[in-house]
């Protein structure tokens, strides 16, 4: 049977969560840190390991299927790849800073100066877009300091916490685009590859949309069960089973994490006891 190839980062920020996701997945593989490659034992995958700035390039050519990147280096490469589904890792931001003493309004006060990034095309489109002439000046590593050295006046760089902002005395003016780890695929797969992709693809979004839920179990009192039941809205509609005690049922349905402490709080108001609140590994509807 074909295997389908997914590159993944070697080291760095979204290693480990690659990793964990296709774990998730149920996908078993041996440990392959100081290796090139590696496969998986009970899926037809193998996985290469690389540079994040390469995979684009590697799954446009297609020595890899598809890949885990951050949606900031996809836009960056501008490879002709699909982006097929968002991991919900690796989230951060590419933002513009400048040094905190410095007067900031509007973008237009980046008018003429020089600012440095690893990230000069999507950083090139920005001020385009905004009608701004200013110097990019491209550097690989190490953004956050070009002011302080006095190689430049302003920054374009990522931003998860902003404390490497705010330790070199920079403040964050615009945020430029928003990025999180996503799944991209050559754009010729054959058919067979297409199957496996679509595989793996359903149990990603399984694992994807347990995160975002919890298994709710409560108690309620029968006279105000109607009313429960109407706070939680459930798969299809809660399993509600009789307790020993009379005049008791136990309520079991699954609520989305959002809007997870405004339910509880209600279901509390109706006389809901003994809430219990449990992951799920696994969601398929
Ligand atoms: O070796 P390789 O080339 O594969 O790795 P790399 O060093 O180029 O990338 P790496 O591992 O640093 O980041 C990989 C990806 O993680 C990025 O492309 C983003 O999609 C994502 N990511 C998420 C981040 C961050 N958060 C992040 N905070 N990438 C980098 N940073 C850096 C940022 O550049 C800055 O230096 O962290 C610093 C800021 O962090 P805070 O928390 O202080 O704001
Ligand atoms: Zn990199």
């Amino acid at each position: 049977m074909q295997k389908l190839r997914i590159a993944i980062q070697k080291s760095g920020r979204l290693h480990d969560d690659s990793i964990k996701l296709l774990k998730e997945c149920g996908i078993d593989m041996n440990n392959g840190v100081n290796k090139l490659k590696t496969e998986a034992s009970n899926f037809p995958l193998e996985l290469f390991f690389l540079r994040d700035d390469d995979i684009p390039q590697y799954v446009e050519d297609g020595v890899a299927d598809i890949g885990i990147v951050g949606e900031n280096v996809v836009l960056e490469k501008n490879r002709p790849v699909d982006a097929i589904e968002k991991l919900g890792f690796g989230k951060c931001r590419l933002s513009m800073a400048v040094p905190k003493t410095m007067e900031y309004n509007t973008v237009s006060d980046m008018q003429n100066m020089r600012i440095a990034t690893s990230y000069p095309v999507i950083l090139g489109q920005f001020l385009d877009k905004n009608n701004i002439k200013a110097e990019i000046h491209e550097i690989s590593g190490s953004v956050e300091i070009a002011p302080g050295i006095g190689l430049a006046d302003a920054i374009c760089d990522l931003v998860s916490s902003g404390s490497t902002l705010f330790m070199n005395g920079l403040k964050e003016v615009e945020t430029i685009l928003k990025s999180e780890a996503v799944l991209i695929a050559n754009k010729k797969l054959t058919a067979e590859q297409t199957q496996i992709l679509d595989k793996l693809l359903f149990r990603i979004k399984a694992v994807k949309k347990a995160k975002n839920n919890k298994y709710v179990l409560l108690n309620a009192p029968n006279d105000n069960l109607a009313k429960i039941i109407s706070l939680l809205p459930g798969m299809k509609s809660p399993t509600v089973l009789p307790l020993a005690e009379e005049g008791w049922s136990s309520v079991h349905s699954v609520l989305n994490e959002n809007d997870f402490w405004d339910i509880i709080e209600s279901l509390k108001a109706a006389g809901a006891q003994g809430i219990l609140v449990v992951p799920i590994e696994k969601m398929v509807i």
